[in-house]
Parts: structure tokens; sequence; C-alpha cells
């Protein structure tokens, strides 16, 4: 960074916090885009936005002790990292899997700020989770540990504190026995985690939101820098969760065919067009591997290695698994097979290197703090209507996702133009999301 107050802030976080290689990633990302107009802003360092925005507001971590199928006494450790309040509610998802760290925690509540400062809902930022692997566990297992998670996060959550939801490992199931424990504990029925089924007070569309609103994304971008649109692209999507399943629902509604789709084992190739029944059954209903895909569908083939589900010839690329998925490796074969757009459904997962690949060879790369925004959007209209006591239809939430969407789109598109940089959205939405949530530091006084 040429700017001295940047890059000293940025070299006391690596001396500080020298293990959390993402937290440090994200916050790199966000600096090197701000490093291009902070000496418009001194106020920036008078105020000393960077480093009070780099910091998280609390980071709160705890033991999560449960009991398994067999009576075992269990153990993991559980976080919840409350990046910001500044412009609402702390808010954002829980993960639960294996690589589970407070770094990458840290990183996703970052991420997060910037992300939900973009959807003009007033919501701040958080993430939490555990390094709790939810596969091959029992219902009642899940339930169980949902519950010994729950007794402490209760005590930091609340509908004007913190709002968790879903994320990696969590999805509708695991949020209602969060929920309905959440309501034991406290007496109380309120909108303090959204992602809820909508038996239990959840919004529709808040499960197809954050895949849908992708691809609208995708589409609004494709609209205005090439002239085209996902009709008739080719795609290839990795993951096969609750991102990945309702992108590749809705590329297929506007036109486009998902050739290819993975999971942490392994990946299908379907050039007539992935079966999504097929993975729908297999993912939602079996909890089982795509590995068993062709045993709906003869045309899919399967491989193992998900990495390299990249080499597939393909016109966009859609990153829905986890972060640091998309490298330089894998860039390199995107670029080969002329690749016109990579947008980041996951959270971070191309990485720096992966990203400059793209800028070099002017691949259209759509960062997930505005691409991935859907999910979060629909979370706030969950609220939303929890708090009008009423529910809206599906049309209506869907048209208000897809225009919320669009939005997102125009205005880190125009940041990007009026500072000159042209088609990158990644400076466009880290330059726009920091103008908004300094404004909002500086007129909060030193707090
Ligand atoms: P799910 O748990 O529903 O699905 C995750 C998918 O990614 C699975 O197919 C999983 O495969 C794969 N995956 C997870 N970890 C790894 C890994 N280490 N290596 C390879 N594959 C992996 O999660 P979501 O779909 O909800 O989340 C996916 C991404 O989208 C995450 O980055 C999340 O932060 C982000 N996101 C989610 C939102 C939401 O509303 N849910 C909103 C915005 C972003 P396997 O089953 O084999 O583990
Ligand atoms: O990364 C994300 O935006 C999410 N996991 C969704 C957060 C939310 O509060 O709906």
């Amino acid at each position: 960074m040429k700017n001295t107050y940047l890059e000293k802030q940025y070299q006391a976080f690596k001396k500080r916090y020298p293990n959390e290689k993402e937290y440090l990633q994200a916050l790199h990302h966000v600096l090197v885009s701000v490093d291009h107009i902070i000496d418009d802003h001194p106020e920036y360092e008078a105020y000393n936005v960077v480093e009070r925005l780099m910091e998280p507001e609390r980071v709160i971590a705890f033991k999560v002790t449960w009991l398994d199928d067999d009576n075992r006494v269990q153990v993991n450790r559980g976080y919840r990292v409350q990046h910001s309040a500044l412009i609402g509610p702390y808010k954002g998802g829980l993960r639960f899997h294996p690589s589970v760290t407070q770094s990458v925690l840290k990183f996703l509540a970052f991420e997060q700020t910037f992300k939900n400062s973009l959807t003009n809902l007033a919501m701040g930022g958080g993430k939490g989770g555990s390094d709790f692997d939810p596969k091959g566990k029992s219902d009642r297992e899940i339930m169980s540990f949902c519950q010994a998670y729950m007794r402490e996060l209760f005590h930091h959550m609340g509908e004007d504190v913190d709002v968790p939801a879903g994320d990696i490992g969590v999805g509708q199931r695991e949020i209602g026995y969060l929920y309905g424990y959440y309501k034991k504990l406290t007496n109380q029925v309120t909108k303090s985690i959204t992602g809820k089924d909508t038996s239990i007070g959840g919004s529709l569309v808040r499960k197809e939101a954050t895949g849908y609103g992708l691809a609208y994304f995708v589409n609004a971008a494709l609209k205005k820098m090439k002239n085209t649109s996902l009709k008739d692209k080719r795609v290839i999507i990795s993951g096969s969760g609750n991102v990945a399943i309702y992108a590749a629902e809705m590329v297929r509604e506007l036109g486009g065919t998902v050739i290819a789709m993975s999971d942490s084992s392994g990946y299908i190739h379907c050039e007539k067009g992935v079966d999504l029944d097929a993975i729908k059954t297999i993912k939602e209903e079996k909890r089982d591997r795509i590995e068993t895909y062709p045993d709906y569908d003869a045309n899919g083939k399967y491989h193992e290695d998900p990495r390299h589900m990249w080499t597939i010839d393909a016109d966009i690329a859609l990153p829905c698994a986890t972060q640091n998925e998309l490298d330089e490796d894998a860039v390199k074969h995107l670029v080969d097979n002329e690749v016109i757009m990579v947008a980041e459904g996951a959270n971070m997962p191309t990485t720096e290197e992966g990203i400059a690949l793209l800028k070099k060879h002017n691949i259209i790369f759509a960062p997930g703090k505005a691409a991935n925004a859907g999910g979060v959007l629909v979370s706030g209209l969950e609220m939303a209507q929890h708090a009008q006591f009423t529910t809206w239809t599906f049309d209506k939430i869907n048209e208000k996702l897809k225009s919320h969407m669009e939005k997102i789109f125009e205005d880190i598109y125009k940041t990007a133009k009026d500072y000159g940089e042209n088609d990158d959205l990644q400076f466009g939405v880290n330059v726009h999301s920091f103008k908004k949530l300094a404004k909002a530091m500086i007129q909060q006084g030193i707090v």
C-alpha cells in the first residue's frame, strides 16, 4: 500500500494476529482498494477509521459440551464474532464445520459488515459457529449440539442486539432447533433468528435467496458490462449446498445450463445440464454425497477431487462452496477456457492471486460481498415482515430481491466508474461500503 497510515495499520494487525490468515486476507482486500482514495479523505486517519473498522467490536469464544448418541460427552469450540453494529444489530450466519476457527469467523464477520451495508437495511455485521462437524451425526445429535451451542449464545443475542442465521452446515433444520431452544431459554418469541422454515415464522424466498440473488447479480452485470445475459451460457458451480442449488435453479430459469456441480469429495459433469431434482433429493432429502448422482441420471459422470471441476470448458464460473477454493491454478484453467465471468456465491472463495489473474485477463470478477448479498437481504426482509406482523407473497419478495441485487450492482459499478477504475467491481464494492461505514462511524463519535 502506498499510504503510510494504511500500511502501518495492516502491519500492526499482522503482528497482532500472525496466525489469522483468512482474517488478514479479508482486511488486505479492502485496504488495497481504500489505498486509492484515502488521500482525498484526511478524516479517515484523523478519526482512525481504518483500525476501528478492522477490529471486531466483540469476540465471544466458548466451550460447547453435548452428549452424543452413545452418551459420550463431546466438547467443541463455539464462537460469535460481533464485528460492527454501526448501522444496525449484528447480523450474520452461523457456520458448523470442522475448519471453523476464530480467524475464519473474524474474516466472515468483517466481510458481513461490508456486505450488509450494501443492502440499505439497518443491519450490522457478525458471524458465529463452531468446529462441530454435522456430517454423519443423527438428528438427535444435531439437536443436542444446537441446544448446547444456544445455551451460551442466547446471552449475547436478541432482535436489537444480534440476529444469527444459517451458513455452511446450518440450514433450516439447525435453525429450527436453535430457535426452539432460544425460545425455551428466554420465554420470548421474537425475530431474533432468521432463516427459519415458513411454518415457524420464516420468510418465503429465504431458502432460495442467496443463489437466486447471485444469478440476478450475474445477469445485471452481464447486461451492463458485456451486453449479454445468462441465456445460453454454460455454467459451472462449486458446492451443492444451499447457495449452489438455488443459484443453479435461477441460472436455469434465466436460460443458462449448469453443466457441473461438486461437494468436498468430487464433482459431477453433465453436458446436457445437471438434473436439479436429483441434486435436491441427494443433498436436501438424503443428506448424501454427490457421488450417487449417476444413480439418478446416467448422463452425469462423477469424478473425484472437486478442484478438477474448474478445468471444464464453460462460460461462467460460480464458486459457491467455501473460502479460497478457487486459486491461481484453477483460474489458469478458466482463462484458457475463456470464461467471461466469475461471481462468488461463497464468501472469499477466490484467492488474491486468483483475483489478480482474473483481472489481468479482463474476466468480470464479482466479489461475494456484493454477489451473495441476497441471503442476508431476505433475512432483513424476514425481520421486516415480523416487525409489521405480516407475510408477503413469494413473488413480492422475489421481486424485491431482484431489484435490490440490481441496485447493489449499479451502486458498486458506478463507484468504480466514478473513480476511473472502470470494470473493477472489487474496488467498487470495497470503496462503496467503506465510505458508508466510515461516515456512520464518524457521525456516532468516539465510542
Ligand atoms: P452448505 O452447507 O449448504 O453447503 C456447502 C457446500 O460447500 C457443500 O456442497 C459442501 O460439500 C461444500 N464445502 C463446504 N466446505 C468445503 C470445503 N472445505 N471444501 C470443499 N467443499 C466444501 O452451505 P451454504 O451453501 O449455505 O454456503 C456455501 C457458501 O456460501 C459459504 O461460503 C457461505 O459462507 C456462503 N454464503 C451462504 C449464505 C447462506 O445464506 N447460506 C449467504 C451468503 C454466502 P460437503 O457437503 O462435502 O461438505
Ligand atoms: O454469509 C452470509 O451472508 C450468510 N451466511 C447469511 C447471513 C444472514 O444473516 O442471513
